[in-house]
């Protein structure tokens, strides 16, 4: 649809900035669990004139006029993401996952109110209580983690639960390569009178896909963002069940007014006008997710991931949890005799993106921790199987081992862009 014609001419400096972007993506292989490549449809909506309108308020209910189209658009997507994850409720407005969640603090429970979530350093997510972030700061954050064995301790979490008497639970994590057990945290959740809170957003592709169970209909209250293996633009969608009132009236906190204290809190609570470039995209995304061709995909992501594990577990890396049943790794390199800083510059000068990652229990300090986290769902969106898998699970290997040899990463690096032109990002 656009060959960026305009953007050259207007404003070649940000023109060739994107695409040396898309030419580092092409060239290399971005395998940072977060990340995806969306597809074209998505980034044509991400480009579109919806972005001009302002719409405050709801499809039927808004502050703005000329909304009849964006209302549709709103309404579709919300009845997709619906349908895909069964729920009866869906907020599509959440700029992103961080807005997200704090929209779900901000419509449950009050400052200082004691909430819980995966410690940051042992694979949660900042928004889960970190002490830096609104959630540790506003709330009352008390943190669980994992066991020696890196899987998370459900029996600490329970005790402390137990304890503390939390008013909202928080599951789910950006660093953490098992099932999430959903139903678990709802049983302690009801036990201590909290609110459960899932965050998703990691595996919301999978859970589409149907190769992780899914937290809607089991967690009070369901968040994920929209750009992780769920393949589509940035943003977030929040999932619950129930009806919301309309017009949104104030009401209770209760578990059945879950979908009104939710609108209230993205929209007059927290954020201003929805992005509808950015709906419309999304409600591409999720279309792309119902189709078989998907579950294929999100079948793919895990069998790839599963396939690395295989070969870096043969080389003698250590996988915390031991393997992976999901989309990404995180592998702790004190064995190793490096850090993850410096497998993340080696593998980054070899043209594989990486992030260092802290480790369960890690021994050094998050800017320069014991591991890596690594993932498949952008190599899998290019095509890339088994036989590829274990071609960069060697590559890795042979970058790791000689993370100061320049010539061997630049060597790599080549082998990486004959690899990657095979898998051009469609
Ligand atoms: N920053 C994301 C991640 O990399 O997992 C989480 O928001």
């Amino acid at each position: 649809m656009n060959n960026n014609s305009n953007l050259k001419q207007t404003d070649p400096e940000i023109y060739k900035l994107i695409q040396a972007e898309v030419a580092r993506q092409n060239d290399g292989l971005e395998m940072i669990p977060s990340e995806n490549h969306t597809s074209q449809a998505v980034l044509e909506a991400l480009g579109s004139r919806l972005t001009d309108k302002y719409s405050e308020g709801y499809p039927g209910q808004r502050y703005y006029g000329g909304c009849e189209i964006v209302d549709q658009v709103e309404n579709i997507a919300r009845d997709r993401a619906k349908k895909l994850f069964g729920a009866d409720h869906a907020n599509v407005q959440p700029h992103s996952g961080c807005p997200a969640n704090f929209a779900v603090y901000f419509a449950l429970i009050d400052p200082c109110d004691t909430v819980m979530g995966l410690n940051l350093f042992h694979g949660g997510h900042m928004t889960h209580g970190l002490k830096l972030n609104f959630s540790g700061t506003i709330y009352n954050s008390i943190q669980y983690g994992c066991r020696e064995d890196g899987f998370i301790d459900i029996n600490e979490m329970h005790k402390l639960a137990l304890e503390h008497k939390p008013k909202l639970i928080v599951s789910g994590g950006s660093a953490y390569a098992q099932i999430y057990e959903w139903e678990k945290y709802q049983a302690i959740a009801d036990e201590v009178g909290a609110f459960h809170l899932a965050d998703m957003s990691h595996v919301a592709g999978l859970v589409a896909g149907g190769v992780h169970p899914n937290p809607v209909g089991i967690a009070d209250v369901v968040t994920t963002t929209t750009h992780k293996t769920l393949r589509g633009p940035r943003g977030a969608i929040i999932l619950a069940n129930g009806n919301a009132s309309t017009p949104l009236k104030k009401v209770e906190r209760s578990k059945e007014n879950i979908p009104t204290l939710i609108d209230r809190a993205i929209i007059p609570g927290i954020q201003g006008g929805p992005h509808n470039h950015q709906t419309a995209a999304i409600a591409i995304a999720l279309k792309e997710a119902a189709t078989p061709e998907f579950k294929t995909y999100a079948k793919q992501i895990v069998v790839n991931a599963k396939t690395l594990a295989e070969v870096l577990l043969k080389h003698g890396f250590e996988l915390v949890t031991g393997g992976t049943e999901t989309h990404l790794l995180l592998i702790n390199l004190n064995n190793k005799s490096i850090t993850g800083k410096q497998a993340e510059k080696a593998l980054g000068q070899a043209g594989i993106t990486v992030n260092k990652n802290t480790v369960p229990h890690d021994p050094r300090k998050p800017f320069d921790p014991s591991g890596i986290r690594m993932g498949t769902p952008a190599l899998t969106s290019r095509g890339m199987k088994k036989n590829e898998m274990k071609i960069i699970g060697e590559l890795i290997f042979k970058a790791l081992d000689n993370i100061d040899d320049e010539k061997i990463l630049t060597d790599i690096k080549s082998e990486v862009l004959e690899l990657a032109k095979q898998f051009p990002i469609k």
